[in-house]
């Protein structure tokens, strides 16, 4: 008796020191985005400059023919617009002519934000399918976009996707889509669409971080009733019941097709919400089933790496082995969102009386980490069955590059070190993102040659 009461009392505590961090770091990042929005308009109003009124159309103009490089934001994310001027990618975006960073919705699961990411490209209205949005119970059609940010993509216009955490997953998940040509009114679509896909700190094989923060064992699927989770689902539903424009359309949680603000519902949709029948978190139709290693397991058993496609792979990790033990390496690198997820990830134990996720999971295995994901996930996908790949120690190792292997680098630093705070980084930032920008402009071409010898690849092909 006394030990369950001094376990619960453990656990609260822990809960209530980890809501605590994330919610002054929440409120920190909302706060900033903010600040710089007010001195940016403070700015704008009295040294009003129309220098860069005639800029964007400029690069616009030159970069025509240019492949995109697009920017997949992941969990708790944004793109271009949201959070006012602040960037998920830490203005990593400014390095090259012609970089997209789309808003696939912070919290929505990766099929919704592949669908969402699809038409962004694309152009058209957001088509979630007709059997995924019977069985999750949201709209089928969500927005439209009347004219894609690259209409002309097709296979011999073909992309490089660059996605953080979860959105690496993403990626992955929408090349398999167009290789399925799962895009009723597209029928064109093949996996050749993505000419290069780059992953910092991917989320291919699940995290065990999802336990932690409050989804069961078990299943992968159900959340733990008392757990920073829950206080997470709380938050949301209330901000989206209560649907107040103005701060929906500074942060998206990405909901708007589940209709649950109170001028669709009313008050019975809200409690129907918060006890569970309907919504994201009834159906499982949200981002963290998807990212636990049971949710990762059977989303990666569809999943290919395909021949003419290049792929790269930073995985990250803070910690390091001593005498057989796994812990932190050092305090003051790691941010104080991520110190004691980084501490437990370390520890971290599947319950013995749970079945494991898979057949000869080793806790060991999964213990260097992040902070949010293990290292082991990031690498490469493994699961159900390994994808080919090759450990690199420098980038000057692949200058002759093969497409269809995972080339990957573990480089010492945190979940979020290369997003949102670009000084944290210092100049391994300039080196990460230099060296990926690089490579998708220098490096990665399709054998077949794109264009005729005496044609321009640069010129438009119609008159506009
Ligand atoms: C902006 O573009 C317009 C028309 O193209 C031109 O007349 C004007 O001088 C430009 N302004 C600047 C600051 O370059
Ligand atoms: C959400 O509302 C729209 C109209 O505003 C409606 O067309 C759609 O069917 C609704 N979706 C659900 C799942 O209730
Ligand atoms: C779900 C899962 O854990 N998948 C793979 C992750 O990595 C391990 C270790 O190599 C594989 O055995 C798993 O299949």
């Amino acid at each position: 008796m006394m030990k369950l009461w001094m376990v619960t009392s453990l656990e609260l505590a822990e809960l209530f020191v980890s809501a605590m961090v994330h919610l002054l770091y929440a409120f920190y990042i909302f706060s900033t985005a903010v600040a710089g929005d007010i001195s940016k308009n403070v700015n704008d109003y009295f040294f009003k400059s129309n220098m860069d009124v005639n800029d964007s159309d400029q690069s616009q103009s030159n970069v025509e023919g240019l492949p995109p490089i697009v920017l997949v934001h992941g969990i708790f994310g944004f793109g271009k617009g949201r959070l006012g001027g602040l960037s998920y990618f830490a203005g990593a975006e400014k390095k090259d002519e012609r970089v997209l960073v789309p808003d696939l919705g912070s919290l929505t699961s990766i099929y919704d934000r592949v669908r969402e990411l699809f038409y962004y490209l694309k152009g058209g209205r957001v088509d979630f399918g007709e059997e995924h949005s019977e069985a999750c119970g949201h709209s089928r059609f969500g927005r439209d976009y009347i004219k894609g940010q690259y209409p002309e993509w097709d296979e011999d216009h073909p992309i490089h996707f660059v996605g953080h955490s979860a959105g690496a997953q993403v990626v992955r998940v929408l090349q398999q889509m167009l290789a399925d040509k799962a895009f009723e009114g597209f029928e064109e679509t093949n996996e050749n669409w993505v000419l290069s896909v780059t992953s910092l700190s991917g989320a291919f094989n699940g995290t065990t971080r999802t336990y932690l923060d409050g989804m069961r064992t078990e299943d992968g699927i159900g959340m733990k009733p008392i757990s920073l989770l829950q206080l997470c689902r709380i938050g949301v539903i209330m901000y989206d019941w209560l649907d107040i424009s103005w701060l929906k359309t500074y942060y998206s949680f990405g909901f708007d097709h589940f209709n649950m603000s109170w001028k669709k519902t009313g008050v019975r949709g809200l409690v129907d919400c918060l006890v569970g029948n309907t919504g994201p978190f009834a159906t499982g139709d949200w981002i963290l089933p998807d990212l636990t290693i049971q949710g990762s397991t059977s989303l990666n058993s569809n999943l290919q790496t395909f021949p003419n496609t290049y792929y790269f792979s930073y995985a990250t990790k803070r910690t390091r082995r001593i005498m057989g033990m796994t812990i932190p390496s050092g305090v003051l690198g790691i941010h104080p969102m991520l110190f004691l997820r980084v501490f437990q990830m370390s520890q971290w134990r599947f319950p013995q009386d749970v079945s494991p996720p898979y057949k000869g999971y080793r806790d060991e295995e999964w213990q260097e980490n992040d902070g949010a994901m293990n290292t082991i996930s990031m690498t490469h996908p493994r699961l159900p069955v390994e994808h080919p790949s090759r450990f690199i120690r420098s980038d000057s190792e692949c200058q002759t590059l093969q497409p269809g292997i995972w080339y990957y680098k573990i480089v010492e630093a945190d979940h979020i070190t290369f997003i949102v705070n670009r000084e944290r980084a210092g100049v391994q930032f300039d080196l990460i993102y230099d060296s990926i920008f690089q490579r998708c402009r220098k490096h990665v071409f399709r054998k077949i040659p794109q264009t005729l010898p005496n044609q321009s690849p640069r010129a438009p092909r119609s008159p506009r």
